[in-house]
């Protein structure tokens, strides 16, 4: 998309405004541009950020799962049931492996046919693939501005293993897992650290023959979060069962969230745990402006240690030490 509506491009502010007043060629508009990871972006992005404040208290909904645990169909269920509730809805995905694949690897469901044609919903599948390091400050960056523009109900899929799963967790106020019924810990690609992570364990598509498998998975995986210790939210982690196809489990499943964002606002949780963020996100931003700067000046520096520490001339963290010491001695 080139530019709202003439020949020129939006000023920053007024693309805020734009997203701000609801327009979603606006929004679209608005996380493209922060996805885009040129060094001469940033102030125009950091003043488009400024201006694009949130305008509405929202609700942050992290979910992760193996490819085919039926993530985008659970949460096209989910939207369409927050929808009814009044609220209104956005879906972004963050997908650290499109940077390779391009983002084939998210399959048909990704696009969410049914809620991507609500008036009330806004799904954007996947950042662009060319978003070097960025994908994870650009997923926050999309979520303030969906809220600017005035959705109070965000849902984000993490596609792909390891760090999306960390990513995601670090900017949503609820993480979800789901597991398939009768499948092993290897088999579903979970690590100890990402169930350590959930706030709501699901053991998804029991429906139909699955159930009894789903049933016992459930069993299995209460009694291992028994041993674990008590989340830092202080609620202990519920295993439930869902069909997204059938429905079923889908009105337990929004009661106990409605149950732990209660509970959070009432014991403070809820503020202090976006409060972190907010924190770890600055971290992370200041980190990567740091890199981004320091790359720009001294590209020609880091791929010659590149290749000396490749020939053994160098060791790894002499090199860095050095590399970032060239800003000193250059700058
Ligand atoms: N039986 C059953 N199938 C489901 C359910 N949810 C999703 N599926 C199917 O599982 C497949 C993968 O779903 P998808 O949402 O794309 O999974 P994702 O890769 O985790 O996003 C699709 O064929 C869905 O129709 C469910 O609750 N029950
Ligand atoms: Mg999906």
């Amino acid at each position: 998309m080139a530019n709202i509506q003439g020949s020129q491009p939006p000023g920053p502010a007024d693309l805020a405004a734009a997203v701000m007043s609801g327009k979603r060629e606006a929004l679209a508009q608005a996380i493209t541009w922060v996805e885009s990871n040129r060094a001469e972006d940033l102030v125009r992005n950091a003043e488009l950020l400024q201006h694009a404040q949130p305008t509405c208290e929202s609700i942050r909904i992290g979910v992760t799962g193996i490819p085919g645990a039926g993530k985008s169909t659970w949460i096209e269920k989910m939207g369409m049931d927050a929808l009814a509730r009044g609220y209104r809805v956005a879906v972004l995905a963050i997908d650290p492996s499109s940077q390779r694949t391009g983002g084939s690897l998210l399959g048909d469901k990704t696009r969410m046919n049914q809620l991507s044609q609500q008036p009330r919903a806004f799904v954007r599948p996947s950042p662009s693939s060319n978003v070097l390091g960025g994908v994870t400050r650009a997923t926050a960056e999309a979520i303030q501005l969906c809220e600017a523009a005035g959705y109070n109900f965000i849902l984000v899929e993490t596609v792909g293993v390891g760090q999306s799963e960390t990513s995601v967790r670090t900017m949503v106020d609820l993480f979800m897992l789901l597991l398939i019924g009768g499948a092993g810990d290897e088999v579903q690609g979970i690590k100890r650290g990402v169930v350590e992570m959930a706030d709501v364990v699901i053991i998804h598509k029991a429906d139909g023959d699955a159930l009894p498998a789903c049933r016992s998975t459930a069993v299995a995986y209460s009694q291992a979060l028994h041993v674990l210790p008590t989340p830092p939210s202080g609620s202990a982690v519920e295993v439930l069962l869902a069909s997204s196809i059938t429905g079923e489990g889908h009105p337990e499943l929004w009661a106990h969230i409605q149950h732990l964002v209660g509970t959070w606002k009432d014991s403070g949780w809820w503020v202090t745990q976006r409060a972190m963020q907010r924190n770890s996100l600055f971290e992370q931003h200041a980190k990567q402006i740091l890199v981004e700067v320091h790359m720009n000046k001294h590209k020609e520096l880091y791929n010659k240690y590149l290749d000396e520490v490749r020939k053994g001339v160098q060791g790894p963290f002499e090199a860095a030490r050095r590399w970032i010491a060239s800003h000193e001695s250059n700058a």
